[in-house]
């Protein structure tokens, strides 16, 4: 069993920026920072810990190439791919659609660059070229809505290669798993009315977008059911993660049957993280993969792709990704998480009262799933 992996260069080259503040203002007192919070050189990190650890040996290096304009338009209008090429092409580039999500010139190339290793994770384990795969992409897609860029996203790239898996693969089912702190709002967006797309976004309660990402938002018309949120409170670790996935995500996984399961994988529900307050070390992170493959195997031949989404700490990010690149490749390359002495004494591994009972209330999401 391979496991398919991709990087490319172009992806650790992304400019989002001066940082600081949105906009840095000097007026405001906001002083610039040398890096916004999404500088690429944290996902870089992870890949050098890839190859540092020599787990990118155990790997089969898959290649991205752009998306077209046709990919891209399967999931969003034409006149928002149309806007980041024309913003694309400025001195100084341009932004997402929020206005905090700056790209610089020729950042679409970029966009559509993850968009294209999206699509080559799936095209490799649908076609059995790999069993599964992590595709450590940038940037990040999953608040891209269909009209808009949003949360330093620009392109849905995890919708994008689900549409295609739909429509030029030949598959009728996908489930896309958001592990990601924030909340899946442009799957929810984008599937919001299909059934052939199960969208189950694990998050945490309000943090980003504040105003969605409620157990309420479940889908309309054919879709109905097939949009579950499951909201944490902050300060949750594995015990909470573990639990929202045995009684929510894993049940509803098996209820759906796909035939291919996407993780957006941010690796922003850390202790480390500093744009969220959950609790969880690599080690759990590494347990979800294992139970997401443990699923994939028993309902979609263990049809599994991982797309990098968020994770902030340049510190942490390597050690929670490599320990779910070796999950998913099944091998040990004997890294130890560097901080674990520090994070493992803080707690989080109890599942709380609180806790339990926000995954309780989502247990009922489940009736709708056929
Ligand atoms: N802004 C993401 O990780 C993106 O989900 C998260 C976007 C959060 C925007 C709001 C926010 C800050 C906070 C601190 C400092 C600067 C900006 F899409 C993903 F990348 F995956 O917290
Ligand atoms: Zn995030």
């Amino acid at each position: 069993t391979t496991t398919g992996y991709i990087w490319n260069t172009l992806y650790g080259w992304a400019d989002t920026g001066s940082g600081g503040i949105f906009p840095p203002s000097v007026d405001a007192l906001t002083q610039p920072i040398a890096h916004h919070v999404a500088h690429p050189d944290t996902k870089r990190r992870l890949h050098e810990l890839i190859s540092a650890s020599g787990l990118i040996d155990s790997l089969r290096q898959l290649e991205p190439g752009p998306a077209t304009r046709e990919d891209i338009l399967r999931v969003h209008d034409a006149a928002h791919y149309e806007r980041i090429l024309s913003e694309s092409a400025l001195p100084k580039g341009g932004d997402a659609g929020d206005g905090v999500s700056p790209f610089g010139n020729g950042g679409h190339h970029i966009a559509l660059l993850a968009a294209g290793g999206a699509i080559e994770a799936v095209r490799a384990v649908a076609d059995g070229t790999v069993r599964n795969a992590y595709a450590l992409i940038n940037p990040p897609g999953h608040h891209a809505e269909r009209a808009t860029g949003r949360g330093f996203c620009i392109f849905n790239n995890g919708a994008i290669a689900a549409a295609h898996a739909l429509e030029t693969l030949g598959l009728q089912r996908v489930a896309i798993v958001d592990w990601d702190v924030h909340h899946g709002n442009g799957a929810q967006d984008i599937f919001r009315e299909s059934s052939k797309v199960l969208n189950i976004s694990v998050h945490q309660d309000r943090c980003f977008p504040s105003d969605s990402g409620f157990r309420d938002e479940r889908g309309s018309g054919d879709g109905f059911g097939y949009t579950l949120n499951v909201p944490l409170p902050p300060g949750g670790g594995s015990g909470a993660y573990e639990y929202a996935f045995d009684a929510v995500v894993l049940p509803a996984l098996r209820a759906y049957r796909p035939e291919l399961i996407i993780v957006a994988s941010g690796f922003d529900a850390s202790m480390m993280d500093p744009l969220a307050r959950m609790m969880l070390r690599a080690d759990g992170f590494r347990s979800l993969a294992r139970k997401i493959m443990d699923v994939a195997d028993e309902v979609a031949d263990g049809k599994l792709v991982c797309l990098q989404e968020g994770g902030y700490s340049p510190y942490y990010v390597p050690f929670c990704g490599l320990a779910v690149v070796e999950e998913l490749a099944g091998v040990s390359t004997g890294t130890a998480d560097a901080f674990a002495p520090i994070l493992g004494p803080m707690g989080g591994d109890a599942l709380l009262a609180h806790e339990r009972e926000a995954v309780d209330a989502a247990k009922e999401l489940l009736a709708d799933i056929t």
